[in-house]
């Protein structure tokens, strides 16, 4: 056989039916979705899995696109076949290669800025505009699969094969990192890389999409206490500056972490200044002069800290002055800034997850 014949019988060995292509990139761009949005969620190292899995998964896309555009390049090749739809069918492709690309790129530890953004936010944006295109494109296209597309064993072979391949780039590229001292080197297991130094230079000020407030005046500014205390209250900064120190890493889902020396007063102690939490007492809530909110669970929030200082000096505005949450364990945009409120509560508040993202629009 010659090596053309040889390759192209590889290739077939290799090739799941296209049907099972098309439903497996679907499939790989869903849970790629669904774990990069997670990933946003995670703080502690036990969520390791859920940043891995996403890694892996960008080899079996890129593969099967590969066989995808093998088989339709005739038709692509000829623009008399071109249907409205082909457009689009390009369009997916290319944001997927770029998602993939963008992504690889970032674990290399490339750190450019496109204007604001990082290389990183760069990255979720295809994955985000993916997410809305590919349903899109699969329902212009749809065909069904069928129990003859799936090929039971054989299959599992090539998509466990698939799989390794993308566990082997995924260590590989860690493996080339380290040799070649990338900056992908210094990235944390979330994948965020350091800003050293101490305070409040050395580190971005980084909000999230329209919260921007006027600065917040110390000499007026009152924190209240409220929901279910004892007694509830409201304290002046003075009482918040209570000299509570807490070392703690502040990780941005834009891909930059920092450790900081972090001062101001306990959430335990300033709720017992409360009396104490009362009975249903479970959720503690955040809430940003800007209306930016999160809660933590009651326990959680005791050993939080609202902070007035970083790195020894006064917080600045930008970084929340004069009071932003420190929620150790916790992805940035849970360190709510400019904290005025704190409200124990009984039950969770999911309507968080919507709030962060609009507050500060009028
Ligand atoms: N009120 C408010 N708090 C906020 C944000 C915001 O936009 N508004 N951004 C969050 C995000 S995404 C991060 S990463 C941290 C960043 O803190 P820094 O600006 O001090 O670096 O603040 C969080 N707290
Ligand atoms: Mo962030």
């Amino acid at each position: 056989m010659s090596l053309r014949g040889t390759l192209a019988a590889a290739v077939d060995a290799l090739e799941p039916r296209p049907r099972l292509v098309d439903w497996s990139l679907f499939a790989l761009v869903a849970a790629e979705t669904v774990t990069g949005l997670v990933s946003f969620t995670v703080g502690t190292p036990s969520g390791w899995p859920v940043f891995w899995l996403h890694r892996v998964l960008g080899v079996p896309i890129l593969a099967l696109l590969a066989f995808k555009l093998a088989r339709v390049r005739g038709n692509l090749a000829n623009p008399g076949n071109w249907r409205p739809t082909t457009l689009l069918s390009v369009a997916t492709a290319l944001l997927a290669v770029g998602a993939v690309a963008t992504g690889a790129a970032w674990v290399f530890g490339v750190d450019v800025r496109v204007s604001y953004w990082s290389l990183l936010s760069v990255h979720v944006a295809f994955g985000l505009v993916l997410l809305a295109v590919v349903p899109v494109h699969a329902a212009t296209r749809f065909r069904p699969l069928r129990r003859r597309d799936v090929e039971g064993r054989r299959s599992a072979l090539r998509y466990t094969g698939l799989f390794v391949a993308g566990a082997v780039a995924y260590r590989a590229q860690e493996a080339a990192n380290a040799a070649l001292e990338t900056a992908g080197a210094d990235r944390r297991w979330t994948g965020s890389q350091p800003r050293d130094g101490d305070g409040n230079d050395a580190f971005p000020v980084t909000s999230w999409v329209a919260d921007d407030p006027a600065p917040v005046d110390r000499s007026d500014y009152r924190l209240s206490v409220a929901g279910r205390v004892e007694t509830p209250l409201e304290v002046a900064v003075d009482d918040v500056d209570a000299g509570d120190e807490t070392r703690a890493l502040l990780d941005c889902t834009s891909g930059w972490y920092t450790e900081q020396d972090w001062c101001g007063v306990r959430v335990g102690d300033l709720l017992e200044s409360a009396g104490g939490a009362t009975d249903g007492a479970a959720w503690v809530r955040f809430v940003s002069v800007t209306g930016y909110r999160w809660s933590l669970p009651v326990e959680e929030a005791r050993d939080a800290l609202l902070a007035t200082q970083v790195g020894g000096e006064r917080l600045t505005h930008g970084h929340g002055a004069p009071v932003r949450l420190v929620a150790p364990g916790r992805r940035g945009f849970q360190w709510v800034k400019w904290v005025t409120r704190v409200e124990v509560r009984a039950r969770r508040d999911p309507a968080q997850w919507v709030v962060t993202l609009v507050s500060g629009f009028d």
